[in-house]
């Protein structure tokens, strides 16, 4: 019964009902370009790319994890793997919408069917908001990073994949570390941007 109820919430309602659920004080945005992308979802919200959040779904020995990255990095996969304690694989579309409920580009990091345990990217926690989608390509939510952990109980971990050195990396992380909010510096992003 309550399930079939939950079926016919649109998915920024039902994402609606499960942060209010868990308490959180936000508001979802609705925009009229897309936020499908990390890079998008930026762009179109006004902020760095660093402050939104990525939900990826993977299967751990089949069953899903999900990791909460910052857009500005790269999942290290084996780190997750070590951290889920199983052999992982990236999951498909269908497996997504499975798990989660939600299609690619929307998946939100709570208000699943079932809980889904999940890791925290560390490096969510310099912004005093990140952005995170809320069940569609074009709806985001911002929030403090501090309750995007409380409300997911997930764990905090280091799952930025290693770069290459490069001559502009010292720079962009002091300065990503001098601003946690603003727009979007040179740096980030960088090739990335397609519109
Ligand atoms: N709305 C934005 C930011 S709030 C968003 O949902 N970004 S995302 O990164 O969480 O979702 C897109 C991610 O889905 C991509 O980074 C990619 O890892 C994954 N993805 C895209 N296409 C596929 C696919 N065909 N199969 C599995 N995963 C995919």
């Amino acid at each position: 019964m309550t399930s079939q109820m939950e079926q016919q919430l649109s998915a920024p309602d039902r994402v609606r009902q499960a942060l209010a659920a868990a308490g959180v004080v936000t508001r979802i945005e609705e925009f009229p370009s897309s936020t499908r992308t990390a890079q998008e979802a930026a762009a179109t919200v006004g902020t760095s790319v660093g402050q939104i959040v990525k939900s990826l779904l993977f299967l751990a020995g089949g069953s899903p994890v999900i990791a909460l990255v910052s857009g500005v990095n790269q999942l290290d996969t084996q780190r997750l793997a070590a951290l889920s304690g199983a052999g992982i694989g990236k999951a498909n579309a269908d497996a997504v919408r499975q798990a989660t409920g939600y299609s690619i580009g929307g998946v939100p990091p709570l208000g699943f069917p079932a809980p889904i345990p999940t890791f925290i990217d560390r490096d969510l926690l310099q912004y005093d908001l990140v952005w995170a989608a809320a069940g569609t390509p074009r709806h985001v939510f911002p929030i403090a990073p501090q309750e995007l952990v409380r409300i997911t109980g997930g764990t905090v971990a280091d799952l930025k994949a290693p770069t290459l050195p490069s001559p502009n990396v010292s720079n962009a992380r002091l300065a990503l570390k001098r601003r946690s909010r603003g727009p979007t510096g040179p740096q980030a992003g960088e090739g990335e941007f397609s519109g």
